[in-house]
């Protein structure tokens, strides 16, 4: 068997050359995180932190492959390459592994100018939301510019990493409801453009009016209202609308700057999200440590109060 590369310039050459399987390697090794994932992230962010990254989020079901499918196809008819990110918390599989039906890749198989990835958390949902950008700057890198990222809306961490590209798509059903789910779940607010899926359903009408009001009510006036855009993902009809409405978001944030002030807050959070997790994984490691324990069995015979013990660790931490 061939030695596997793990050398990340040689490996970032190959997957601009065209090598897949390069870029699933380089993908992987952004997930585990560590020393790796640094070196990748260094290599990539010169040319790639100013990729253009849109989220696709919304309950389980709403229709987000299919859409993203949908738009897929609608990007590489006008020409341009592009990745797509799944992003799944809750499941336990990983590299790529999951995939299955969620982004109907069989369609893009033989399409060089696509890429699709799965990507799962192993258990640390936090682990992802760094991860997530990390893996869409490979992509660009790769010579993917324009990256979907499809989320289920779930969580809180869902809705961050969601909230964390340029332009975040909602999708909603038709139905009574389904807006006010939507707002439950946090994703009024992360809503740049709202897609009202399915609407081969009843319903439509009703959905769109509770989403106009939920905007009334609880998303500050702004220059930007999220426009509500109507889609029959599974007939492949409203892409072109759909992609009108992303391209006209962002041309709208080009113009009032709010596009560099989206990407100095990401680069900020990615910043904190390094430092905070190093640090956390650091005083794990100290507090299982043999003098960790022996500190906690301390507190629990009242030796000395667990104040105190934190403070040793917090000391050697700064050592
Ligand atoms: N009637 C109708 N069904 C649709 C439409 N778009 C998608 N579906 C169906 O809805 C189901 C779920 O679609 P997916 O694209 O897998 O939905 P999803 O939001 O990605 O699902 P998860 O990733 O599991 O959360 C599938 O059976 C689709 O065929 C549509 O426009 N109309
Ligand atoms: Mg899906």
């Amino acid at each position: 068997m061939v030695r596997r590369e793990t050398d990340p310039v040689k490996l970032l050459a190959a997957a601009q050359a065209g090598d897949r399987s390069a870029i699933a390697r380089l993908i992987s090794m952004v997930e585990r995180g560590g020393v790796p994932a640094g070196d990748v992230s260094r290599l990539t962010w010169p040319a790639a932190r100013l990729a253009s990254l849109i989220g696709l989020t919304g309950a389980p079901g709403a229709g987000k492959s299919t859409l993203t499918n949908m738009l897929v196809r609608h990007v590489r008819d006008k020409g341009e390459r592009v990745a797509v990110l799944a992003i799944d918390p809750s499941s336990p599989f990983t590299n790529g592994a999951i995939l299955g039906d969620r982004v109907r890749m069989q369609d893009h198989a033989t399409d060089d100018g696509v890429f699709i990835r799965s990507m799962a958390t192993r258990g640390q949902v936090g682990g992802l939301a760094l991860a997530t950008p990390e893996a869409a700057r490979v992509l660009a890198a790769a010579g993917y510019p324009t990256v979907l990222i499809e989320t289920v809306g779930v969580g809180q961490v869902e809705v961050e990493i969601a909230g964390a590209a340029d332009t975040t798509v909602v999708v909603v059903n038709p139905g009574w409801g389904d807006a006010v789910q939507a707002n439950k779940a946090g994703l009024l607010e992360v809503a740049d453009v709202f897609v009202i899926n399915k609407a081969d359903r009843p319903g439509v009408a009703e959905v769109h009016r509770d989403l106009e009001a939920m905007l009334d009510m609880h998303v500050a006036p702004g220059p930007w209202r999220p426009p509500i855009v109507e889609a029959i993902a599974a007939r492949g009809e409203g892409a072109a609308a759909v992609w009108e409405a992303i391209d006209a978001h962002r041309a709208h944030m080009v113009e009032t700057g709010e596009l560099a002030r989206r990407q100095a807050k990401r680069a900020a959070a990615e910043v904190r999200e390094i430092v905070v997790r190093t640090i956390e994984a650091k005083a794990v490691a100290l507090l299982n440590s043999e003098k960790g324990a022996a500190l906690t069995a301390r507190v629990t015979d009242g030796s000395i109060d667990p104040h105190a013990a934190a403070g040793t660790i917090l000391r050697d931490l700064e050592a």
